[in-house]
């Protein structure tokens, strides 16, 4: 049994795109056993229960449900960080990709120098200027770095996530501005292409070194959609050609080793759209790799 802290906060929220049910993800991944398996893994397990989202939706200001996104992630930011300042392993549970605003906003706040890794299909690099759908949930890691709207950027109350700090694994859907904002600012990217030729431990090895070059604390925003669309049914924008569920164990594996992950977000788990909570079992399993769960 480890002795660290691991706070978990749920976040059943769905204003950052279109589709219902993501906001029943907290539950979702809780009836599937993810605060039991935490406490396998570890001696203290806080659960923080569920934030309750701000209701008002709409368009304003350019921003589809700007207002209620930014609400509720000031109060996501709050209590990532004080979850952090407690020396807590801060976990939090989504709701869409949006959420990652707050705990973006509050893992830099903590650490000006923390390292990102985004684990999914999408790397969330749009702004409203950029993006096709306007949906927030494509928007997080751009306004975590500083780009795009001021009302999503001024959740940064303790500064942004620096460029080179950040590393993006399995992305395949990439849309025309974030592959400029990808080039421009020099983000490593790990593309399917990549991770095909060399294969996941060849590339956990030259992102866990990459990091560990710039920094001792890491974020990882774990989006379930990063899987091959064959192996996750329960999530909103499924996208073929992905990792598998063994190779995303094996790239948690190396990253529980590497003892640098100091947070997580684990999102888009839509139980509305799965068979028999399948994804959000998948998620728990894999969670559980992340944290180092070993099978002797
Ligand atoms: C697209 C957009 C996205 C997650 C889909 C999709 C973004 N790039 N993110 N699913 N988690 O609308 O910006
Ligand atoms: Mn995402
Ligand atoms: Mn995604
Ligand atoms: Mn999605």
């Amino acid at each position: 049994m480890k002795n660290k802290t691991i706070s978990v906060i749920g976040v059943p929220m769905h204003f950052g795109q279109g589709i219902g049910g993501v906001d029943l993800g907290p539950q979702a991944l809780r009836h599937a056993g993810f605060i039991d398996m935490l406490k396998t893994l570890y001696t203290t397990v806080i659960d923080k229960g569920d934030i309750v989202p701000s209701t008002a939706s709409g368009k304003e200001d350019g921003l589809q449900n700007g207002r209620a996104i930014v609400e509720t992630t000031n109060e996501v930011r709050d209590q990532v960080y004080e979850m952090l300042t407690e020396g807590a392993l801060p976990i939090t549970l989504g709701g869409d990709h949006s959420i990652a605003l707050g705990t973006l906003a509050g893992v830099v706040k903590h650490d000006p120098n923390v390292g990102v890794i985004w684990y999914d299909a999408h790397p969330d690099l749009n702004t409203d200027e950029t993006s096709p759908s306007g949906n927030i949930h494509g928007m997080p890691l751009a306004a975590g770095l500083g780009i795009g709207h001021e009302r999503l950027k001024s959740l940064f109350t303790g500064g942004f996530i620096k460029p080179e700090n950040v590393v993006l694994i399995a992305a395949r859907s990439i849309d025309e501005g974030e592959k400029k904002l990808i080039r421009e600012h020099g983000i490593q990217t790990y593309t399917m292409p990549y991770i095909n030729e060399k294969g996941m431990a060849a590339v956990m090895q030259e992102a866990i070194a990459y990091l560990r070059a710039k920094t001792n604390r890491v974020h990882i925003s774990f989006d379930v959609d990063s899987l091959d669309a064959r192996e996750v049914v329960g999530t909103g924008t499924r996208v073929a050609a992905g990792p598998t569920y063994r190779e995303t164990e094996l790239a948690f594996e190396m990253l529980a080793k590497s003892e640098l992950i100091t947070s997580i977000d684990v999102v888009e788990v839509n139980p509305l759209l799965d068979e028999q909570n399948k994804t959000a079992e998948i998620a728990v399993a894999l969670t559980a790799s992340l944290l180092g769960k070993t099978y002797l």
